[in-house]
């Protein structure tokens, strides 16, 4: 019998950017080890949708060919890309709407949806949006919980610019935050730290650099071309997001401090950035314990799943609110998984 993680009435959704900087990899590969149930959208997509292609073989490697992957909106703007020649390209041409994926979401009008937000927002605001406009809401807004990676307030490493997910897409992010959806930001103040840097001689590149596993020497290229090509270190922003939220959905058991929030009052300027206002507000990190996030970093990737939990299920096995719950998703899903 499988330990479940998740509430059956709860589907977590990771909308990512995955294939620039590789704190992407990481965060999929620790919700791959320890998350039954998920579903993972690319934002920020290139054209060919490569973002999809490069995540669906990854998820593959890290034996969970289960999970849908949907390729988000085609954007421009300045993109780092870093796994080049890492996963197949698609095999066609084929573009499969995740509009439809969300469509499939009003078949359970009381499941809870978890978002963890890697990248952008533009996404996020669409499924909003849609959901509001939509002949028939879903109440999407009502029943979804978003941690999103991403602004900063207090410390930035370029004050004259927003945060990177912010800056990409403002209006996205202006959207979400207005919208009076559950929200909290885990703000670059407390992810663009030293103690989650990962550069040649940390401890979680070398446990990866010295494992056989397909998935960790795809994730040891993917992080050598971006040490090579963009910056000597990457930061684990978007795994500290992720943890913020399996904490506070009870996938992490045990004690002790993780992530600390506060309710902020802000003002968005423009192009993203948060200043001092009140015309805003959102729950926003602002301590965590970072020897704690790393130990479950570290410990999760060298068991290869959670603690006490082997990943033994099957496809077969999956009786969660993705694959049984709603046979309307559940034929979208089979669509999905060839691509
Ligand atoms: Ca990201």
């Amino acid at each position: 019998m499988t330990t479940r993680y998740h509430d059956s009435r709860e589907l977590l959704i990771a909308c990512t950017d995955a294939g620039d900087d590789p704190d992407d990899a990481v965060a999929l590969a620790l919700l791959a080890f320890t998350t039954p149930e998920f579903a993972v959208l690319t934002t920020d997509e290139y054209s060919d949708y490569r973002r999809a292609a490069f995540v669906r073989y990854f998820l593959d490697l890290l034996g969970r060919p289960d999970v849908p992957v949907i390729p988000g909106e085609v954007t421009g703007g300045r993109k780092h890309w870093a796994a080049e020649g890492l996963a197949p390209s698609r095999r066609d041409g084929r573009r499969v709407g995740w509009q439809s994926f969300l469509t499939g979401l009003s078949v359970d009008p009381e499941q809870r949806l978890l978002w963890a937000g890697f990248g952008p927002m533009t996404e996020l605001a669409w499924m909003l949006s849609s959901d509001v406009t939509a002949q028939s809401p879903a109440g999407v807004l009502d029943r979804t919980k978003v941690v999103q990676m991403g602004g900063w307030y207090r410390t930035y490493r370029d004050p004259s610019r927003a945060e990177h997910n912010l800056r990409a897409d403002p209006r996205a992010a202006r959207y979400v935050v207005d919208s009076g959806v559950d929200l909290t930001l885990v703000l670059s103040d407390t992810t663009w730290r030293t103690e989650i840097a990962v550069h040649r001689d940390s401890e979680i590149y070398r446990l990866l650099a010295a494992s056989t596993e397909p998935w960790a020497r795809l994730l040891v290229a993917h992080y050598d071309q971006w040490f090579q090509v963009w910056h000597s270190s990457s930061r684990l922003h978007d795994p500290l997001a992720l943890w913020a939220l399996l904490r506070e959905s009870e996938t992490i058991k045990g004690s002790g401090r993780y992530v600390d929030f506060e309710q902020l009052d802000f003002r968005m300027e423009a192009d993203g950035r948060m200043v001092s206002g009140t015309e805003c507000s959102a729950r926003v990190s602002v301590a965590t314990d970072y020897a704690a996030f790393m130990e479950w970093v570290r410990a999760t990737l060298s068991a290869g799943g959670p603690l006490g939990w082997a990943l033994t299920r099957s496809v077969e096995e999956v009786t969660g609110p993705i694959a049984a719950d709603a046979l309307a998703l559940n034929e979208l899903l089979t669509k999905l998984r060839e691509y």
